[in-house]
């Protein structure tokens, strides 16, 4: 343990209050029991402390809300695409109303900076926003026949019940891109939060109660239920769930991905990133070094988009991390909520020995780490972020964890580096850092990263909700938010009319 910093944490108490206030004020009606009472056991990494017991869903909980949502959506298919958009514009002005509020509940439980756990609602007000314009813009496509006559044409339809299963780093934006998005689409929503954000949980679906009142839409097309691998596997195996997204780890989604497949029931996967960038000798080291210091080290290393491996042309490569853990060791490590944090709690113990074991096969490869200390505050997992020089691309760096380890290795040649980018399993972010266009453009190209995410000049993480989000490979080769990401949501009907009074077929065909 290291005392660099020794700040003091707030009470367990002033933190419960935090949360309750929280709550009330964005108009949930519902009894919190305390540590310990039967239920799921809301804790926060900023202490450790159990803060409240939430009322978990049983199995049986969870066929009714799917029944629930199933009969919602025999009307809610119907309702005219702008009207589904009103409640979702709702949704976004309570947003907006309670920004603090729920900013408050996502600091409390994952652990989030302010200025992160804010982002994040903003990131549920934007994605409101776009579906909202959406609601308005689900194009299908008029296609020329080839016989006289006739039109043919596509139509998007609703699909039905759509399963959301989020994890606990983004635990509200990721509910709110599936479920703006999917609303206005005219599914109905049955969320799996984690376990270990049932607060942010329950104040998300107190917001979308309050927004389907205000605009007359059924409360039923959104439904909540809080347990653990029982309620989850409800949600997979269900065939009235038309559509599970998922968002967790690799191993997670290779049991969802073929259980719902098996029933021919769709898929939508985020799963694990183990996202490089690469730095050549050209790039802007200023403005490098400030990418890479929040794209690894913010959101303590915790989100799927989190910088997990630096690769440095070797003639600057020894600058790079110089500046890197200098900034590193300047970051304010401590309570998230305090002013002036960067860099908050670990979610959990096991979270903190993951990066331990990871730290100590990367010295046993003959890394050399700069950080990574724990810092002595209270019971709960404060650590600086790490950099480590790696002499190559071992298993470990191929591995992903949880935290906020950066792996560095170093490059010659640009077609080695991207080699090196797309060595891991994964696919889901990659950056390059470059101010030459040959070199920026390679790595977008067809040959160059094949990662979801593809950037230039800027991190791995942070994406606008105007793209779509998503990897490839063992990230899953789900797609969400923005862009067409609306297709995955909806079914695609072909129709072909023919208005003429004969009966040419298909392909010059005679069967007369
Ligand atoms: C995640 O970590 O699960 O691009 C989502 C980002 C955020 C979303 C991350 N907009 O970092």
């Amino acid at each position: 343990m290291t005392t660099m910093t020794t700040p003091v944490l707030p009470s367990v108490g002033s933190l419960r209050a935090q949360a309750r206030d929280a709550l009330t004020t964005i108009g949930w009606r519902g009894d919190l029991g305390g540590p310990g009472a039967p239920g799921l056991q809301a804790s926060t990494p900023i202490t450790g402390d159990v803060l409240f017991s939430v009322a978990e869903s049983t199995v049986d909980d969870t066929d009714a809300a799917i029944g629930q949502a199933a009969q919602a959506f025999t009307t809610w298919r119907t309702t005219p695409a702008p009207v589904r958009g009103a409640l979702v514009a709702r949704l976004g002005e309570l947003l907006v109303e309670h920004k603090a509020d729920l900013a408050t509940l996502v600091t409390l439980e994952a652990g989030k900076i302010t200025s992160e756990a804010l982002g994040e609602v903003q990131e549920m007000i934007d994605v409101c926003q776009f579906a909202v314009g959406l609601s308005r813009q689900l194009y299908g496509r008029t296609i020329a026949s080839e016989r006289p006559g006739h039109r043919l044409m596509e139509n998007w339809h609703p699909l039905g019940v759509v399963g959301v299963i989020t994890a606990f780093n983004f635990p509200v934006a990721v509910w709110a891109w599936n479920t703006a998005v999917a609303l206005v689409c005219g599914d109905t929503v049955v969320w799996k939060p984690s376990e270990l954000t049932p607060l942010t949980a329950l104040a998300c679906q107190a917001l979308i109660e309050r927004a389907a009142t205000d605009v007359g839409a059924p409360r039923e097309v959104s439904r909540l239920v809080q347990g653990g691998r029982d309620v989850g596997e409800r949600l997979v195996d269900d065939p009235r769930v038309a559509l599970l997204s998922a968002t967790g780890s690799v191993r997670m989604g290779q049991q969802v991905g073929p259980r719902v497949a098996q029933r021919f029931g769709k898929v939508l996967l985020e799963l694990g990133g183990n996202n490089a960038a690469i730095v050549t000798p050209s790039a802007d080291l200023d403005l490098a070094v400030r990418a890479i210091v929040f794209s690894a080290a913010g959101t303590a290393g915790q989100r799927c988009t989190t910088l997990r491996r630096l690769i440095v042309h070797s003639s600057i490569a020894d600058e790079v991390v110089r500046r890197v853990a200098d900034a590193y060791r300047q970051l304010p490590v401590g309570d998230p909520a305090a002013d002036g944090t960067l860099v908050g709690p670990l979610i959990h113990e096991a979270s903190y020995r993951e990066m331990v074991r990871s730290l100590e096969q990367a010295r046993a490869d003959g890394g050399e780490v700069l950080g990574g200390e724990r810092h002595d505050i209270g019971e709960a997992y404060y650590v600086s972020p790490a950099v480590v020089r790696m002499p190559a691309q071992t298993a470990i760096v191929h591995t992903e964890t949880f935290a906020p380890i950066l792996y560095v290795m170093t490059y010659d040649d640009l077609d080695e580096a991207i080699a090196m980018n797309n060595a891991v399993p994964q696919g889901l972010s990659s950056s390059i850092f470059t101010l030459d266009m040959r070199e920026a453009e390679r790595f977008l190209a067809a040959d160059g990263s094949d990662c979801g995410i593809a950037n230039v000049n800027i991190g791995t993480s942070g994406a606008e909700i105007g793209g779509a989000f998503g990897g490839e490979k063992q990230t899953g080769g789900g797609r969400e938010s923005g862009s067409d990401s609306w297709k995955a949501y909806m079914r695609r009907a072909t129709n072909t009319v023919n208005y003429s009074t004969d009966l040419p077929l298909a392909q010059g065909v005679r069967f007369s």
